[in-house]
């Protein structure tokens, strides 16, 4: 047995949530746990998708006894359109997010509020697009390729231009499949006009579709979203930082920055960081100003900036909790609308800024390119003037905290791992060393790690349950979103001791490299990072992505961007293990079709795996590994 002593555990965890709801007690707090019991027992119908509520005929609910809805549609049907909407929900989230940050880089000026921190990343992009660089001043160039991006979400013709960055193999089963995504909105719009009343009924038709629309959000929406931000605010590197509510500073203003832009976030760690702020926090009596982050927009500071991240998607009540939160500012999804209600009982501000995210009990504080700089100051003006309003009595700041080295873009991992191998290591470094370790067996392959927390799991529990197992096993992870989080709140990125958890191989590789075994690669429309890496490693080891021995698995997952990441991920060839089941049970056939041997693994050599107990889920996807490592004779 190892020791994990030096970890974080689920139960310390726990131990410090507890506490913090015996302070919301105090106040008359409500608490996501115990809405949970409110909600308990879920709907049956809705948890199996057999549900349909798309016309005023219905709702119908299938049963033995009514095996039909209204208009005749089966239960196969319905799921299969539940599904479909759903992932067309979560294709049409992250695309948006990938739509607002191509404005933003349509708005960069030379001495503006926002500028082209990697201009490298653009001129290659530009080229990629075959957009004229030579002699181009490169906000002109930033602006050209930004509208280029934007009509990727609306061309009448052709299809995304990232699809070519995939090995030809995988183009070409696109291709025959029909999943290649045409323009981003597009799909989406398909995929609601397929699922209207009296249109597709037909299981397979509706989640070729839902492949194709996730797939314009992985290799379309998502992935301008990401490499946009690093031409905007640099493409990460690794860096030192920490993570867990200890993370928050009794002594100082703390801003909590929450959502997934981070147009937003970046302006708000800009001005906290500014000498004149700073004084102002000291004239108000705190010692400084600590900005952390809960969420995807923490993961995208703390890549950049090494920005503290207090914790991930169940935490963010937390944070306003321990009583020492003068503001939560947050931009769009995955925020709790709770936080509204919760900020009234404590003297915490809840700022809104985007028009796509308004709740109740905010103070809404319109975010834009132009006045982005003006409005971030305000905010943390703002909550800098509500440092007086605390109550002593109430501040309760758990003292977990943990070391994490973040920050591992694709080009950090090709180039980390390159310098070990090679002492000439071009400028960006190639994915052979990685190869070569998987090859010779020194690492057995690697799972991507992805997705949120969900109360029907035990939070973190089956994050890092699985992470420790993989690690044991020389199975390396790169992590993204609320799963990255949690690893690094549990210490499993911290780069001193995590390696010692690993097996010798691994270690070996973690001690060579100077890297923690768990890579944090960012937020979660960073996993088209991680289809960039997967689609690297097939082509400079000869090999298709699906022999590959690598897996994704999202074990707490909740939201429907996380089916559409499922539907790209599947569908660009590598196996898919989920904890919780994607309200698809009540359809054998749509069962079959997501997770059987001759659905969507005959169009894309791969499929999806739920397993509600997580042991077993773990045990599979190492099953998975060992088989590719044999089928491939290694
Ligand atoms: O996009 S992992 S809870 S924060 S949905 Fe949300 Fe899920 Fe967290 Fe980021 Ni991703
Ligand atoms: Fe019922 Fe058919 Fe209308 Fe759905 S589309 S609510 S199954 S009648």
């Amino acid at each position: 047995m190892k020791d994990w002593a030096y970890l974080t555990t689920v139960e310390e965890m726990e131990e410090a949530t507890n506490s913090l709801l015996e302070n919301g007690k105090k106040v008359g707090a409500d608490s996501w746990q115990q809405r949970v019991k409110n909600q308990t027992p879920h709907c049956g119908f809705g948890e199996s998708g057999t549900c349909c509520r798309i016309c005023s005929m219905g709702p119908c609910r299938i049963t033995k006894k009514a095996p039909r809805g209204i208009c005749g549609c089966d239960v196969h049907g319905i799921v299969a359109r539940n599904y479909l909407r759903f992932t067309a929900g979560g294709s049409a989230t992250h695309s948006d997010h990938g739509r607002e940050i191509c404005h933003t880089l349509y708005q960069t000026k030379e001495g503006g509020n926002y500028t082209v921190k990697d201009p490298e990343k653009l001129i290659r992009i530009a080229k990629e697009w075959g957009i004229e660089t030579d002699g181009k001043d490169i906000y002109d160039l930033a602006h050209e390729v930004a509208e280029t991006g934007l009509l990727e979400y609306g061309k009448p013709f052709g299809t995304q231009r990232f699809l070519k960055r995939a090995p030809e193999y995988t183009q070409e089963l696109w291709h025959k499949a029909e999943i290649e995504p045409r323009a981003i909105d597009r799909e989406v719009s398909q995929s609601l006009h397929m699922t209207h009343m009296g249109c597709s009924s037909l299981p397979e038709a509706l989640i070729r579709q839902a492949l194709r629309a996730g797939l314009s959000d992985g290799w379309g929406g998502s992935m301008m979203g990401t490499e946009f931000s690093d031409v905007l605010f640099g493409t990460p590197k690794p860096v030192d930082t920490t993570a867990n509510l200890g993370v928050m500073e009794k002594d100082n203003v703390n801003i909590v920055v929450h959502g997934h832009d981070p147009s937003l976030s970046e302006m708000i760690v800009y001005y906290a960081g500014d000498p004149e702020m700073i004084a102002l926090a000291k004239s108000v009596g705190a010692k400084g100003i600590t900005i952390s982050g809960v969420c995807c927009t923490s993961n995208e500071v703390a890549m950049r900036h090494g920005i503290p991240m207090a914790g991930n998607y169940l935490n963010q009540e937390s944070v306003v909790l321990t009583g020492a939160c003068e503001a939560i500012v947050v931009d769009v999804q995955c925020i709790f609308p709770a936080l509204g209600p919760l900020s009234k009982c404590f003297h915490t501000k809840f700022i809104t800024t985007s028009p796509i995210a308004r709740m109740p009990d905010s103070e809404f504080i319109r975010f834009s390119a132009a006045n982005a700089g003006e409005n971030a100051k305000a905010i943390v003006k703002m909550a800098i003037e509500n440092f007086k309003n605390r109550n002593p009595e109430m501040i309760n700041i758990p003292s977990l905290k943990q070391n994490a080295r973040v920050g591992y873009s694709v080009e950090a991992i090709k180039k980390v791992l390159d310098g070990v191998a090679n002492s000439q290591v071009d400028e960006f470094g190639t994915t052979k060393p990685l190869i070569e370790c998987v090859h010779s067996g020194v690492i057995r392959g690697a799972v991507a790690m992805v997705g949120c927390n969900n109360p029907k799991v035990r939070p973190d529990s089956a994050h890092i349950g699985l992470m420790k197992k993989m690690l044991e096993n020389d199975i390396i992870i790169i992590a993204s979103g609320c799963a990255a989080q949690a690893a690094a709140k549990a210490g499993l990125m911290d780069p001193v001791q995590a390696k010692e958890y690993c097996g010798d191989g691994l270690k070996r590789v973690c001690e060579l490299a100077g890297i923690p075994p768990v890579l944090h690669m960012g937020s979660c429309v960073d996993i088209s990072r991680m289809m960039i890496l997967a689609a690297d490693i097939a082509k400079d080891w000869g090999i298709h992505i699906s022999q590959v021995p690598v897996v994704g698995c999202a074990p707490e997952w909740m939201s429907e961007k996380a089916v559409s990441i499922g539907n790209y991920v599947v569908a660009t060839g590598i196996e898919t293990f989920l904890g919780v089941d994607p309200y698809s049970k009540g359809s054998d056939e749509v069962t079959r079709l997501l997770q059987g041997e001759d659905g969507v693994k005959e169009w894309v050599e791969a499929k999806f795996v739920v397993e509600t107990d997580i042991e077993k889920l773990g045990d599979k996807m190492i099953a998975c590994i060992e088989d590719k490592r044999a089928a491939l004779g290694i």
